[in-house]
Order: C-alpha cells, then sequence, then structure tokens
C-alpha cells in the first residue's frame, strides 16, 4: 500500500490538472472522448471540485447546468452544448425541448447538495449566486415531485436517469421490453473503453428504444407516464432528492428566501422511503413500480438512507457484510450476489462519488464507518489513479481515465488535504 503522506501534494495537483483540462469554459465535461458533454450529476461535483482552486469557477460550473433547465422545470441529464461526433447518442436521437440541445431525462438531484457545499465555502461571497439559482432548484425539484413519484417513492424512467446504467436492479424491467423497432445505430462508446467494462448490447437496444418513446412524444410527461413501462422506484433517486430538499431548505432560511413548498415535500419523501424497505433483503431496495416486485439486490444507493436522515433501519449490517467481501470503497452492487460483475459498469464496481455521498451520511449519523470509507476512497484513488471507476477487490482502474468527478472527490473530500470544505480539521 501506498505511503500517502509522501503523494498528497502531487495528487492534488494531478486532480486539479484534470479538472482544468476537461472545462470547456464554464462548464466541465466527464472526460474527454468517452463522454464529450456537459452530464447534470457530473457537473454538480464538478462545481465542488472546482470551488476547492476556484470558487467563482465552481459557481459558474452550477450556473451553466441550471441554464439548461427546460420550461418545465427538468434540468437534463446531458447538455450537447457543442456537437461531438465521438458520443452516442447524440441530440439528434433525443430530440430535447430546452434552451440547449440536450437528452430528455434527468439524473440524481445532487446540485442543490452541492451547491450547498460551494456556499458554506464563502457564504458572503456566494449568497448572491445561491440567490438567483435558487428559484431554478426549486422549479427542478417541483418537477420530480410532479412527475416522477409512485407511493411518494422517487422513480426512474429510464436507466440512465439514476446515473446507474447497467445496474442488475433494471434487468427485469428491462427483459420485458422488445427493442424491435429502433433504428440501427452504432455505439461509440466500446471503441473508447474496453467493451467488458460497459453495457452490453441488449441493454443499449433498449435505453434506445426508452428514448424513442419520448423523442417521439416530444417528452411529454403526462403521456410517458401512461405508456412508459419502465419505472423503477428506486433509492438512489429518492434519498437524492430527500437530502436535496434538506439542502436547499437550510439554503433558502439562510439566504431568507421562501421555503413553503419544502416541508411537505420533505414529509412526503420521508413517508416514501418505507415503500423502498425491503424487509426481506434488510436493505431499501428499487422496487418495479408496474409489476409490483423488488430488484432483490444491495446496491450502493441503498446505503444512501444515512445521506438523506431516514431511519437506516438495519442498514447497518447490510453495510458491514458487503463491506466485508471487499477491499476498497463500496461495491455498486452485492459482491455475494450472482449478477456481481467488479469490472462492469455499475454491476460491482466502486465510485468514488458515491463513496462520498454514503460518507457524508455515516459522518451525519456519528457512524465510524464515514471515516473509514474515506480512508479507503482515498487509497484507492492515490493507488490508482483518477478513473471512471474501480475494481472493489483489487482497486484495478476502469473506465474513462482523468476523470473529472473523481478528481473533484480527491479534492474535495478523499485528500488527506481536503481542508477547505466541511471536513475541514
Ligand atoms: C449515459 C457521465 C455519465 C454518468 C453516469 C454513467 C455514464 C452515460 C453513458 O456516464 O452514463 O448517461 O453513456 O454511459 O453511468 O452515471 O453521469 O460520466
Amino acid at each position: 500500500m501506498k505511503d500517502l503522506s509522501m503523494d498528497v501534494d502531487a495528487l492534488d495537483a494531478e486532480a486539479e490538472r484534470i479538472l482544468r483540462m476537461n472545462d470547456r469554459g464554464g462548464y466541465s465535461v466527464p472526460t474527454a472522448g468517452l463522454y464529450p458533454y456537459q452530464w447534470n450529476w457530473d457537473s454538480a461535483f464538478a462545481a465542488y471540485g472546482y470551488a476547492m482552486f476556484d470558487l467563482d469557477r465552481g459557481w459558474r460550473e452550477l450556473e451553466v447546468l441550471m441554464a439548461g433547465q427546460w420550461p418545465d422545470g427538468m434540468v437534463p441529464h446531458i447538455q450537447f452544448h457543442k456537437v461531438d461526433p465521438s458520443y452516442f447518442p447524440g441530440p439528434d436521437i433525443w430530440g430535447g425541448v430546452g434552451p440547449v440541445p440536450s437528452s430528455g431525462i434527468s439524473q440524481p438531484a445532487i446540485a442543490a447538495t452541492m451547491a450547498r457545499l460551494v456556499y458554506e465555502l464563502d457564504p458572503h461571497a456566494g449568497a448572491e449566486r445561491m440567490r438567483a439559482l435558487y428559484p431554478k432548484f426549486i422549479a427542478w425539484h417541483r418537477w420530480f415531485m410532479d412527475w416522477r413519484l409512485d407511493r411518494d417513492a422517487v422513480c426512474l424512467t429510464h436507466p440512465w436517469e439514476a446515473g446507474r446504467d447497467n445496474a442488475p436492479d433494471w434487468d427485469g424491467p428491462l427483459a420485458r421490453i422488445d427493442p424491435s423497432g429502433i433504428a440501427p445505430y452504432e455505439r461509440r462508446d466500446t471503441g473508447h473503453v474496453d467493451p467488458s467494462m460497459r453495457p452490453k448490447k441488449a441493454d443499449y437496444d433498449r435505453y434506445l428504444w426508452l428514448v424513442k418513446q419520448g423523442h417521439d412524444c416530444g417528452w411529454d410527461q403526462a403521456h410517458l407516464r401512461e405508456v412508459n413501462p419502465f419505472r423503477m422506484a428506486d433509492p438512489t433517486m429518492h434519498f437524492t432528492l430527500l437530502r436535496a430538499h434538506r439542502d436547499l431548505m437550510w439554503l433558502g432560511e439562510a439566504l431568507g428566501l421562501d421555503t413553503s413548498p419544502l416541508p411537505d415535500w420533505i414529509a412526503q419523501l420521508e413517508a416514501g422511503a418505507e415503500t423502498l424497505w425491503n424487509a426481506r433483503l434488510g436493505a431499501y431496495d428499487c422496487r418495479d413500480t408496474v409489476t409490483g416486485d423488488w430488484a432483490d439486490a444491495v446496491s450502493n444507493a441503498a446505503f444512501l438512507c444515512w445521506y438523506a436522515g431516514v431511519d437506516p433501519k438495519t442498514t447497518a449490517q447490510a453495510y458491514a457484510r458487503v463491506q466485508s467481501k471487499v477491499q476498497f470503497g463500496v461495491a455498486s452492487h452485492d459482491p455475494e450476489s450472482p449478477a456481481f460483475e467488479p469490472k462492469r459498469y455499475w454491476r460491482g464496481p466502486t465510485w468514488a462519488m458515491m463513496n462520498m455521498l454514503i460518507a457524508m451520511g455515516l459522518d451525519d449519523a456519528g457512524r465510524p464507518e464515514g471515516a473509514e470509507l474515506r480512508a479507503s476512497t482515498a487509497r484507492l484513488i492515490a493507488g490508482n489513479g483518477f478513473a471512471e471507476y474501480f475494481d472493489p477487490l483489487t482497486g484495478a482502474p476502469a473506465g474513462g481515465k482523468d476523470f473529472t468527478w473523481t478528481a473533484a472527490i480527491w479534492l474535495g473530500w478523499a485528500s488527506p488535504k481536503a481542508r477547505r470544505g466541511r471536513w475541514a480539521a
């Protein structure tokens, strides 16, 4: 194992270099080539990373993200600021209807939580910028509350919406979709990284079939709610939005703004969390709203319950069990499950930004596992670089290289010198 104290300055410098390199002028790309556009939750983490060395640039990232908001409040998961053929599917396939060419789905609501972290770095400097962003966050959160609830649990309508693209949690509902009728297409992702680390063709066919449903109706949410066969109530979507509501409430109170819808939204999602508790599994789980079936899988999203501030029930036992099976971080899928694949994307690998969110919750709950997770993520990055994600058994880097969110999470949280944020010594 590496001696971290020897490498911290060099790692901090490398993380900053990556963030500067992935800056496209006001917004960041996750990594050149593989992901040449602005992604929603990546951008939220990037804002926090930039704020570590350039506060103005941190706010700018959030402002550009929120400027892509659709008239109905939705903030798209990809904004195609400058068309780049190295990524598929591009803006023409999506047919987004917002002010910037975009995809037609959203992503987990991380931005208000990262905005709070950036604001807390310097409340005076951030007050006006946060004031301007606040109504946009309210409108986005309202969109989730209007269009994505099932029994008060937050749903995704496309695997890309949860950001956990090929998680085994979606295997059941995706298998029910017959993807015939989609136009022939050529993937670009497998030209950038090893196909064994990516979703399979059968997954992509269904991702594209779902995009076509939205494209063909101009992303009419009322229509899609009736016809979309993929609607999963999910701990990622649910716990991130609940936490984001709480952080928005905190910001609204700090700035003397109208927080009136937030207490009801918070109460609603606190109640909705109960409908995600799978007692047999002993963990929060994904629920198929069409069939009522559980995914029956312990994913890293289950461990966001502390981050959301809901009753964790017996989650600590599930956490201890899965952590005893890996060396680094939290695996995205239960290492004891037959579907576990340690290098295939969301079917097992560990992700630095998920680790940070989980640890934030563990810290808030006063649990010691948060500090352990931070130390293990630091060792992972120090020993293996700023990869997109990592094998949780060996630490081997996987997916894209020079990755924005891994660099941001290093600078803002994992680095032993990450002292400027809430982890200040
Ligand atoms: C589709 C950018 C994004 C992340 C997601 C991750 C991956 C895209 C893809 O990359 O998804 O949105 O093409 O594979 O799964 O979480 O936001 O880093």
